[in-house]
């Protein structure tokens, strides 16, 4: 039984120790919404909308996730009765988008069960790897040698897969320089859906580079185009933004619009339905990684239970804190190993402690819902 009597939302502004650039933009500090849900015993879970500050990698923003909370999710959710937490992404469905406001509910309060269950959430959730292996995301760079040598610095710090942002006039060249001086590394490139099926014989030219994956190289809301284009390229693509349920997940396996999957907590809602997407992909031989969204500690503490179940084969994008700032919210950061890897935590709930005063002394907003 689950039965919450509050909702807290606050927003935290966090400046980024570096810019980070994708194919839709460019990113120095950010606006996220932490989430704080209690029950009607104490019990406290906190949660993270990944949401970004604008609507472009999907139509969510931080602005509209508060609004969604505010208007839609808590009221549904508030006072109510719930078996538990995995009933909220169904108490919530009849939002239509906005994943991931749902999602930072849903997430907070998976948190808080296993908070009062004892256990660590990755535990409670059914995971059961105790190491999770790590890569990193490296964003669209002024030159080729500034992308080189932050290659050249993840690659030292033992990160086991190289991401690298590629969009058209940064992509073809870029591959080529990085296998070029890295012959060896696990290499991958994401396009954010900067390209069309018109782009085939250019997409094709990567084949020459044995990446891992692309992801994501065409259109949000495709996933035919994306089959048509996977028969045609010897690199496995993999789905990042389409893949925004298990229903859609199940329908672009069954097309073959992708071998590999990015599985992102926020974009399908939340745990419950991260696990259905991990399992029809389980079911499928279809291996999944943990996507990352430039988190606080927080979401990066979810993103780290969820890569504990049995399916993550692949390195995430879940690296450590200190890549992306100066002090994190959680304490401990998330630190990651000489190998590239991150061990759980054995602490109930996140596995973390979050650092109040520290939040406290960023929030800009702050709301409490009951
Ligand atoms: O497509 O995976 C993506 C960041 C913001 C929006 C979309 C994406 C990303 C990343 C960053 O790749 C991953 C991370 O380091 O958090
Ligand atoms: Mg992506």
């Amino acid at each position: 039984m689950l039965k919450l009597d509050r909702i807290v939302l606050r927003e935290i502004r966090m400046p980024l120790v570096n810019f980070f650039e994708t194919s839709f933009g460019r990113t120095y500090d950010r606006r996220i919404v932490l989430v704080e849900v209690r029950d009607h015993d104490g019990a406290v879970g906190w949660g993270e909308v990944t949401a970004g500050e604008n609507p472009f990698y999907n139509e969510e923003t931080t602005d509209t996730a508060w609004h969604i909370i505010k208007q839609f999710v808590a009221p549904r959710v508030l006072h109510q009765p719930l078996d538990s937490a995995g009933e909220i992404r169904d108490r919530t469905k009849h939002i239509r988008g906005h994943n991931m406001a749902c999602g930072a509910v849903e997430t907070a309060s998976w948190e808080l069960e296993a908070r009062r269950a004892g256990q660590p959430l990755w535990k409670y959730l059914g995971g059961v790897h105790t190491e999770i292996a790590c890569g990193v995301s490296i964003g669209i760079k002024d030159t080729v040698p500034d992308l080189l040598a932050a290659v050249e610095k993840e690659v030292a710090a033992g990160y086991q897969r190289i991401k690298v942002k590629i969009k058209p006039g940064w992509d073809i060249e870029v591959i080529a320089a990085i296998r070029e001086r890295f012959p060896q590394i696990k290499l991958m490139a994401d396009a954010n859906s900067a390209y069309t099926l018109a782009d085939i014989d250019h997409l094709k030219q990567f084949d020459r580079y044995y990446l891992m994956m692309i992801e994501q190289p065409l259109p949000y809301y495709d996933i035919i185009d994306h089959a048509k284009l996977q028969a045609k390229l010897d690199t496995p693509v993999c789905l990042d933004e389409c893949i925004k349920n298990a229903h859609i997940c199940e329908q672009a396996i069954a097309i073959g619009a992708g071998r590999i999957v990015n599985l992102k907590l926020g974009r399908v809602g939340g745990f419950a339905e991260a696990r259905r997407v991990h399992d029809i992909c389980q079911a499928h031989k279809i291996p999944v990684w943990c996507g990352g969204m430039l988190e606080s500690g927080v979401g990066r503490a979810h993103n780290i239970a969820m890569s504990t179940l049995a399916n993550f084969v692949l390195p995430g994008d879940v690296s450590a804190s200190k890549r992306y700032w100066k002090q994190d919210v959680i304490v401990p950061p998330v630190e990651v190993s000489a190998r590239g890897t991150i061990t759980v935590s054995d602490q109930p709930g996140l596995g973390f402690d979050l650092d109040h005063k520290f939040i406290d002394s960023i929030t800009v907003r702050r709301e409490e819902l009951s």
